[in-house]
Protein backbone atom coordinates (compact mmCIF):
# COMPACT_ATOMS: atom_id res chain seq x y z
CA UNK A 1 0.00 0.00 0.00
CA UNK A 2 1.15 3.63 -0.72
CA UNK A 3 0.01 6.82 0.82
CA UNK A 4 0.31 10.22 0.30
CA UNK A 5 -0.45 12.86 2.87
CA UNK A 6 -1.40 15.90 1.65
CA UNK A 7 -2.31 20.02 2.97
CA UNK A 8 -1.56 23.19 3.25
CA UNK A 9 2.15 23.78 4.53
CA UNK A 10 1.43 23.36 8.70
CA UNK A 11 -1.25 21.26 8.27
CA UNK A 12 0.09 18.57 10.18
CA UNK A 13 1.65 16.22 7.72
CA UNK A 14 4.38 15.38 9.51
CA UNK A 15 2.83 15.23 12.98
CA UNK A 16 0.40 12.86 11.68
CA UNK A 17 2.62 10.81 9.47
CA UNK A 18 4.43 10.09 12.98
CA UNK A 19 1.54 7.78 13.87
CA UNK A 20 -0.18 6.70 10.31
CA UNK A 21 3.73 4.62 10.58
CA UNK A 22 3.70 3.32 13.95
CA UNK A 23 0.41 1.81 13.22
CA UNK A 24 0.74 0.70 9.28
CA UNK A 25 3.93 -0.79 8.24
CA UNK A 26 5.07 2.05 5.86
CA UNK A 27 7.99 3.89 5.23
CA UNK A 28 8.13 7.43 5.57
CA UNK A 29 9.25 9.86 2.93
CA UNK A 30 9.71 13.40 3.95
CA UNK A 31 10.64 15.54 1.45
CA UNK A 32 10.76 18.32 3.57
CA UNK A 33 13.30 16.26 6.09
CA UNK A 34 15.31 15.02 2.93
CA UNK A 35 15.74 18.47 2.43
CA UNK A 36 16.79 19.61 6.08
CA UNK A 37 18.44 16.70 6.12
CA UNK A 38 21.07 17.84 3.11
CA UNK A 39 21.02 21.64 5.21
CA UNK A 40 21.98 20.34 7.61
CA UNK A 41 24.87 18.10 6.27
CA UNK A 42 25.90 21.72 4.05
CA UNK A 43 25.52 19.68 0.67
CA UNK A 44 25.73 21.80 -2.15
CA UNK A 45 22.10 20.84 -2.80
CA UNK A 46 20.92 21.64 0.81
CA UNK A 47 22.44 25.38 0.01
CA UNK A 48 20.66 25.22 -2.89
CA UNK A 49 17.51 24.52 -1.53
CA UNK A 50 17.94 26.48 2.00
CA UNK A 51 17.70 29.90 -0.35
CA UNK A 52 14.20 28.62 -2.07
CA UNK A 53 12.80 27.37 1.19
CA UNK A 54 13.64 30.26 3.76
CA UNK A 55 11.69 32.34 1.21
CA UNK A 56 8.73 29.84 0.98
CA UNK A 57 9.01 28.92 -2.41
CA UNK A 58 9.14 25.24 -3.84
CA UNK A 59 12.08 23.31 -4.69
CA UNK A 60 12.28 22.14 -8.32
CA UNK A 61 10.74 19.31 -9.80
CA UNK A 62 14.00 17.89 -11.17
CA UNK A 63 15.91 17.61 -7.55
CA UNK A 64 12.73 16.19 -5.62
CA UNK A 65 12.01 13.91 -8.22
CA UNK A 66 16.02 12.61 -8.34
CA UNK A 67 15.75 12.77 -4.60
CA UNK A 68 12.36 10.64 -4.15
CA UNK A 69 13.59 8.09 -7.14
CA UNK A 70 16.39 6.25 -5.42
CA UNK A 71 13.91 5.79 -2.42
CA UNK A 72 11.42 4.39 -3.82
CA UNK A 73 13.54 1.91 -5.63
CA UNK A 74 15.29 0.68 -2.86
CA UNK A 75 12.20 0.12 -0.69
CA UNK A 76 10.16 -3.49 -0.64
CA UNK A 77 7.85 -1.86 1.54
CA UNK A 78 4.47 0.59 1.06
CA UNK A 79 5.52 4.23 1.28
CA UNK A 80 3.86 7.25 3.02
CA UNK A 81 4.46 10.31 1.05
CA UNK A 82 4.38 13.30 3.30
CA UNK A 83 5.05 16.68 1.35
CA UNK A 84 5.37 15.35 -1.97
CA UNK A 85 3.87 15.45 -4.25
CA UNK A 86 3.54 18.88 -4.53
CA UNK A 87 3.40 19.97 -7.95
CA UNK A 88 0.91 18.32 -10.91
CA UNK A 89 4.80 17.58 -12.20
CA UNK A 90 5.98 15.85 -9.58
CA UNK A 91 2.59 13.68 -9.51
CA UNK A 92 2.72 12.98 -12.72
CA UNK A 93 6.41 11.81 -12.42
CA UNK A 94 5.46 9.71 -9.18
CA UNK A 95 2.60 8.10 -11.02
CA UNK A 96 5.08 7.31 -13.87
CA UNK A 97 7.57 5.97 -11.80
CA UNK A 98 5.25 3.65 -9.62
CA UNK A 99 3.42 2.62 -13.10
CA UNK A 100 7.11 1.43 -14.53
CA UNK A 101 7.36 -0.76 -11.05
CA UNK A 102 3.80 -2.17 -11.34
CA UNK A 103 2.66 -0.19 -8.33
CA UNK A 104 0.17 2.62 -7.49
CA UNK A 105 -0.85 5.18 -5.24
CA UNK A 106 -4.06 3.42 -2.95
CA UNK A 107 -4.83 6.38 -1.05
CA UNK A 108 -4.57 9.93 -0.86
CA UNK A 109 -5.64 11.62 2.42
CA UNK A 110 -6.24 15.58 2.67
CA UNK A 111 -5.70 17.57 5.76
CA UNK A 112 -7.99 20.05 5.79
CA UNK A 113 -7.84 23.15 8.38
CA UNK A 114 -8.43 26.85 7.80
CA UNK A 115 -5.73 29.04 7.14
CA UNK A 116 -5.65 31.25 10.13
CA UNK A 117 -5.35 27.93 12.66
CA UNK A 118 -2.04 27.37 10.44
CA UNK A 119 -0.23 30.09 11.01
CA UNK A 120 -0.73 30.08 14.66
CA UNK A 121 0.14 26.17 14.50
CA UNK A 122 3.65 27.58 12.65
CA UNK A 123 3.89 30.62 14.67
CA UNK A 124 4.36 28.25 17.59
CA UNK A 125 6.54 26.08 15.90
CA UNK A 126 8.69 28.71 14.82
CA UNK A 127 11.34 26.66 12.09
CA UNK A 128 13.51 28.97 10.72
CA UNK A 129 10.70 29.43 7.26
CA UNK A 130 8.04 30.06 10.14
CA UNK A 131 7.77 33.56 10.23
CA UNK A 132 4.42 35.34 8.88
CA UNK A 133 5.71 36.63 5.57
CA UNK A 134 7.53 33.13 4.89
CA UNK A 135 4.11 31.46 5.90
CA UNK A 136 1.44 33.57 3.99
CA UNK A 137 3.87 33.21 0.90
CA UNK A 138 4.16 29.46 1.26
CA UNK A 139 0.08 29.31 1.75
CA UNK A 140 -0.22 31.27 -1.98
CA UNK A 141 2.05 28.85 -3.63
CA UNK A 142 -0.07 25.72 -1.78
CA UNK A 143 -2.72 27.12 -3.22
CA UNK A 144 -1.42 27.92 -6.57
CA UNK A 145 0.95 24.70 -7.36
CA UNK A 146 -0.26 21.74 -4.87
CA UNK A 147 -4.27 22.60 -4.69
CA UNK A 148 -4.76 21.18 -7.89
CA UNK A 149 -3.66 17.78 -7.07
CA UNK A 150 -6.69 17.51 -4.73
CA UNK A 151 -8.54 17.32 -7.97
CA UNK A 152 -5.81 15.52 -9.68
CA UNK A 153 -6.46 12.50 -7.41
CA UNK A 154 -10.23 13.18 -7.04
CA UNK A 155 -10.58 12.41 -10.59
CA UNK A 156 -8.63 9.55 -10.20
CA UNK A 157 -10.91 8.35 -7.01
CA UNK A 158 -8.36 7.76 -4.60
CA UNK A 159 -8.87 11.19 -2.37
CA UNK A 160 -10.06 11.41 1.24
CA UNK A 161 -10.84 14.25 3.13
CA UNK A 162 -10.26 14.49 6.77
CA UNK A 163 -10.71 17.37 9.14
CA UNK A 164 -7.45 18.67 9.73
CA UNK A 165 -8.26 20.79 13.26
CA UNK A 166 -8.44 19.22 17.22
CA UNK A 167 -6.40 16.71 18.73
CA UNK A 168 -3.69 14.89 17.62
CA UNK A 169 -4.86 11.72 18.81
CA UNK A 170 -8.48 12.68 17.15
CA UNK A 171 -7.11 13.44 13.89
CA UNK A 172 -5.28 10.25 13.74
CA UNK A 173 -8.40 8.25 14.38
CA UNK A 174 -9.94 9.91 11.29
CA UNK A 175 -7.31 9.28 9.32
CA UNK A 176 -6.86 4.90 10.53
CA UNK A 177 -10.38 4.80 9.69
CA UNK A 178 -10.11 5.94 5.77
CA UNK A 179 -6.70 3.78 5.91
CA UNK A 180 -8.16 0.85 7.37
CA UNK A 181 -11.32 0.61 5.12
P1 LIG B 1 7.46 20.40 4.88
O1 LIG B 1 8.60 19.94 5.65
O2 LIG B 1 6.75 19.40 4.03
O3 LIG B 1 6.52 20.92 6.04
P2 LIG B 1 5.24 21.77 6.30
O4 LIG B 1 4.31 21.74 5.11
O5 LIG B 1 5.73 23.10 6.75
O6 LIG B 1 4.51 21.16 7.58
P3 LIG B 1 3.55 19.91 7.97
O7 LIG B 1 2.24 19.90 7.26
O8 LIG B 1 4.36 18.65 7.92
O9 LIG B 1 3.19 20.29 9.47
P4 LIG B 1 3.62 19.72 10.88
O10 LIG B 1 3.14 18.35 11.12
O11 LIG B 1 5.10 19.97 11.06
O12 LIG B 1 7.88 21.61 3.90
C1 LIG B 1 8.84 22.61 4.20
C2 LIG B 1 9.39 23.27 2.92
O13 LIG B 1 10.22 22.32 2.21
C3 LIG B 1 8.38 23.74 1.86
O14 LIG B 1 7.88 25.05 2.13
C4 LIG B 1 9.24 23.69 0.55
O15 LIG B 1 10.05 24.84 0.40
C5 LIG B 1 10.14 22.49 0.77
N1 LIG B 1 9.61 21.25 0.16
C6 LIG B 1 9.25 20.12 0.84
N2 LIG B 1 8.79 19.17 0.00
C7 LIG B 1 8.84 19.71 -1.26
C8 LIG B 1 8.45 19.23 -2.55
N3 LIG B 1 7.91 18.01 -2.71
N4 LIG B 1 8.63 20.04 -3.61
C9 LIG B 1 9.18 21.26 -3.47
N5 LIG B 1 9.56 21.78 -2.27
C10 LIG B 1 9.38 21.02 -1.17
O16 LIG B 1 2.79 20.67 11.85
C11 LIG B 1 2.98 22.06 11.94
C12 LIG B 1 2.94 22.51 13.41
O17 LIG B 1 1.62 22.30 13.94
C13 LIG B 1 3.88 21.75 14.33
O18 LIG B 1 4.44 22.62 15.27
C14 LIG B 1 2.97 20.74 15.03
O19 LIG B 1 3.45 20.38 16.30
C15 LIG B 1 1.67 21.50 15.11
N6 LIG B 1 0.50 20.60 15.08
C16 LIG B 1 0.35 19.52 14.27
N7 LIG B 1 -0.85 18.93 14.50
C17 LIG B 1 -1.47 19.70 15.47
C18 LIG B 1 -2.73 19.62 16.14
N8 LIG B 1 -3.61 18.65 15.86
N9 LIG B 1 -3.04 20.57 17.04
C19 LIG B 1 -2.16 21.57 17.33
N10 LIG B 1 -0.94 21.68 16.75
C20 LIG B 1 -0.60 20.76 15.83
Amino acid sequence: MHVIILGAPGAGKGTQSAEIIKQFDLQHLSTGDMLRAEIAAGTELGIAAKTVMDKGELVSDDIILGMVESQIKNSDKGMLFDGFPRTTVQAEGLDKLLRSLEQEINHVILLDIDNEEIIERMLARGREDDNEETIRNRLEVFNNQTAPLIEYYRSQDKLSTVLGSGSVEDIFARVAKVLSA
